[in-house]
């Protein structure tokens, strides 16, 4: 029997950029996702967000979907600009409201709102401040947290700080495809630096003003070796550190990973000690975002920098519409070793999912996604094994509640279990949806069904 366990949490996620649209109404600031998005290149497809599932509007029927799904918990991300138009100073009170009324309505629908207070949507003011790059950064997060921590803390039992802060790193000051869009190896230890200070900070603020629970989301990608080939041996080891380890082992441990002087050689700055006790605040959980894992060789080229590492492409092996492996296998490997280097820390898998092509919804409005649910089902029996072998892990979100705008890729790839016509906003569910729906109303027992195909 694949039953998990009792109070097991299970939810979908989305990201206020990725899926609200109306970016600058009701006394809203722009963010720098929404200059990015129109700056000639910045989206490979050449679209924007300003409408996307134009949730801003039509989140009363996203609840009823979610209802319908039965979904006991929904992530869903806080944008900044909408709070804050500068990003410091003045709070914009319609736009606080609207997140208000998102949490109450979810709380009357008795699904539990776990909101992100930070997915890579920044008030662009701050960016013209240098953003991330600025130390002070760190204290404006810590402000603007406590300003929502002061409105929405006596009734969200669950928070996190940043969804996947590597991305902004890695995406914005390193490959220059998210704003800002530059590639600058000095920058890059100091952004790193900065959002973990500012996470640091924005938790001491919540245990000053809040009762519930917090933690950070971190995505994470398994590093296998091409070989043994020490070369492509030590080239994993360092992709690992650079994209595992590098947020993790300073928010767990205290420090950075040692590869990471080695990573950035000349660049990498001597921090001050004292900001480790800050980063290292004590959470409650971690959210870990995983998709797939990838299998590396050395690599000395300039593409491959820092880690000089590539990736291998698999023969044989299932990609997904973002070119990732499917490898649910990874996902109770990573549990595993998260236990061992961290120990027993509760964990929510706060994303998983996959990009396929869907096709049109047929004339019943179904979709057929059977790639995608087979997807859920086998990383679901995967978290299963990883639970049972002792991992502690408390819930489960699924990427996506919907369709949504996948940053440079625009709306060309699909993650949603909801299906959503961009011209006319419409949604329906897709097979996978109506699969996680009877996998959340037996505590996953069904899974049992397809156990040994
Ligand atoms: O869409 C993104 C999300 O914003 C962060 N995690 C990965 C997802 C799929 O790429």
């Amino acid at each position: 029997m694949t039953t998990f366990p009792k109070d097991f949490l299970w939810g979908a996620a989305t990201a206020a950029f990725q899926i609200e649209g109306s970016p600058l109404a009701d006394g809203a600031g722009p963010s720098n996702w929404l200059r990015f998005s129109h700056q000639p290149g910045g989206i490979l497809t050449g679209e924007n967000a300003d409408i996307a599932c134009d949730h801003y509007q039509r989140w009363p029927g996203d609840l009823d979907l979610m209802r319908q799904l039965g979904l006991q918990a929904y992530r869903f991300s806080l944008s900044w600009s909408r709070i804050m138009p500068e990003g410091t100073g003045a709070v914009n009170g319609p736009g606080l409201d609207f997140y208000a009324r998102l949490v109450d309505a979810l709380l009357d629908a008795g699904i539990q709102p776990v909101p992100t207070l930070f997915h890579w949507d920044l008030p662009d003011a701050l960016a013209e401040r240098g953003g991330w790059r600025n130390r002070d950064c760190a204290e404006w997060f810590a402000d603007y947290a406590g300003i929502v921590f002061q409105r929405l803390g006596d009734r969200v039992p669950r928070w996190t700080t940043h969804n996947e802060p590597w991305v902004v790193v890695d995406a914005g000051y390193v490959h220059g495809v998210h704003p800002p869009g530059i590639r600058d190896l000095s920058a890059a230890p100091h952004v790193t630096h900065n959002l973990l200070r500012g996470h640091g900070l924005a938790v001491q603020n919540f245990r000053a003003e809040c009762r519930g629970e917090i933690g950070i989301v971190v995505n994470q990608e398994p590093k296998d070796a091409a070989g043994d080939d020490p070369a492509d041996q030590a080239a994993a080891r360092r992709a690992d550190a650079y994209m595992n380890r590098q947020f993790l082992d300073p928010v767990l441990l205290g420090s950075y990973p040692d590869e990471m002087a080695e990573i950035f050689a000349a660049h990498w700055p001597d921090f001050p000690a004292a900001d480790f006790a800050q980063i290292q605040q004590p959470i409650d959980f971690l959210g870990v975002n995983y998709y797939t894992r990838s299998v590396n060789r050395f690599d000395p080229s300039p593409t491959a920098q820092p880690v000089q590492a590539s990736q291998v492409r698999r023969p044989g092996a299932l990609y997904t519409e973002m070119e990732w492996e499917v490898r649910p296998r990874s996902l109770y490997e990573l549990l595993m070793r998260l236990r061992k280097l961290y120990g027993d820390i509760p964990l929510f898998i706060t994303e998983n999912g996959a990009a396929f092509a869907d096709p049109q919804p047929d004339e019943d409005g179904r979709i057929a996604d059977p790639l995608r649910t087979e997807y859920f089902r086998t990383h679901l029996l995967a978290l299963y094994d990883a639970v049972a072998d002792g991992s502690v892990v408390r819930g489960y979100f699924a990427w996506s509640l919907l369709d949504n705008f996948e940053w440079t890729f625009g709306f060309s790839k699909r993650f949603g279990l909801i299906g959503v016509d961009f011209a006319t906003g419409e949604r329906h569910l897709k097979d996978s949806a109506l699969f996680y729906r009877d996998v959340i109303a037996t505590n996953g027992e069904i899974l049992s069904d397809s156990r040994s195909r």
